[in-house]
């Protein structure tokens, strides 16, 4: 407690802290509001960073301050068309200049500008939504086209690498054989059927028909920040995974997050299902912005790509559970495994839709 407050003072830009609350529903890091006295500005955001999973904190910030440097150079050569407002979050520095805080205990804290007037939600609410949540990930995308990957660091490696976490689920299964359940049988028996495919994109990376390129690495519906006066996109947040990636695992993510009207949170895992309306909303969006850069194989393995992300958030979190959950924060001891199920349950809804889906993309082409 002691430790949050002081952080809060090093990256406070003026005025007294007045609150410090916790906000949003972040899976690993923790993340707080500030609310100052200070009518310019009156909040800001702080965050914790979970150095058991970045394990070298002061690289994403670099990757950060690398982001924001070429967007904004960019957003000054080529303004955005009038009335469009996009938003770049800003890094907070401490009295001496620095980008983060190492609290007496070896906690990594840094603040980040909370942008005004602006909301996010946790499930698409309807079309216009889903169109601007996808045009946030195109403006994201086409923001960083012309930045080569290698100038950002790879700051989390296996993040998305499907054949990783495969391994990982083997060993941990190795070593904790689960206690069985209907539910845990069904996550076993999910996996090994989609094992054999489960490196379509990696095969397509090492095959030189995908490439890398600079990602988001996390556009969930909850990351895009939504104008609350025109209800318009006007940022994505959440800049930890930024990263060279493919960008088929930004537009994987974007589609199972907002096309499961349920939440991935929900506890009614029977009952989810893959909105193929919603998807349509959303590539819509996505490729008013983004038709330019992507190639003939791009298109190819987007179908692919909606499902392996969801199969892969599925074993991620499932993975998780066996081993005791230790890489997601979860309120209870099956939390993640209720996660899994959501993520298979949407898989399979994915699987089912395949012609539907398929032809969404074949007609946006
Ligand atoms: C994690 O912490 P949060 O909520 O921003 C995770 C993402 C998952 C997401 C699922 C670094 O993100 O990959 O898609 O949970 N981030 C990391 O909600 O693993
Ligand atoms: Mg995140």
């Amino acid at each position: 407690m002691d430790n949050l407050v002081s952080a809060a003072h090093q990256f406070k830009p003026q005025g007294e802290v007045i609150a410090i609350e916790e906000y949003g529903n972040g899976n690993v890091n923790d993340t707080f509001l500030v609310t100052l006295d200070f009518k310019e500005e009156k909040h800001f955001i702080l965050q914790r960073i979970n150095t058991q999973v970045f394990r070298r904190p002061e690289l994403v910030m670099l990757n950060m301050r690398t982001f924001s440097e070429h967007v904004r150079q960019r957003l000054q050569r080529a303004p955005l068309s009038p009335g469009r407002r996009w938003e770049v979050v800003r890094v907070l520095l401490t009295e001496d200049g620095q980008d983060h805080w190492i609290d007496p205990e070896g906690s990594f804290w840094r603040g980040i500008n909370f942008i005004d007037g602006s909301q996010s939600f946790e499930t698409i609410k309807d079309i216009e939504h889903g169109k601007e949540v996808g045009f946030a990930l195109g403006m994201f995308h086409n923001l960083l086209s012309d930045l080569p990957s290698e100038k950002l660091v790879d700051t989390l490696e296996g993040f998305h690498i499907m054949p990783r976490y495969l391994h990982h689920y083997d060993e941990v299964l190795a070593q904790n054989r689960p206690r069985k359940s209907p539910e845990v049988d069904y996550g076993l028996q999910f996996i090994e059927e989609r094992r054999a495919w489960a490196n379509v994109l990696e095969n397509a990376k090492g095959q030189g028909r995908l490439r890398l390129r600079p990602i988001h690495g996390d556009p969930k519906v909850n990351n895009v920040m939504m104008d609350n006066a025109t209800g318009q996109a006007i940022s994505i947040v959440d800049l930890d995974t930024v990263k060279p990636g493919l960008v088929h695992y930004d537009i994987g993510d974007c589609l199972r997050s907002g096309c499961n009207p349920l939440g991935e949170e929900t506890e009614q895992w029977e009952m989810v299902r893959f909105d193929p309306e919603l998807s349509q909303a959303i590539l819509q969006g996505y490729l008013s912005l983004a038709r330019d850069f992507l190639t003939q194989n791009d298109y190819e393995y987007l179908y692919d790509a909606v499902r392996l992300i969801s199969f892969e958030l599925g074993l991620r979190f499932f993975t998780d559970y066996l081993e005791g959950n230790v890489y997601f924060k979860a309120n209870h001891q099956k939390h993640n495994l209720a996660r899994a199920l959501v993520q298979f349950k949407l898989t399979e809804s994915i699987e089912a839709q395949k012609k539907a889906i398929r032809s969404i993309i074949r007609d946006m082409r």
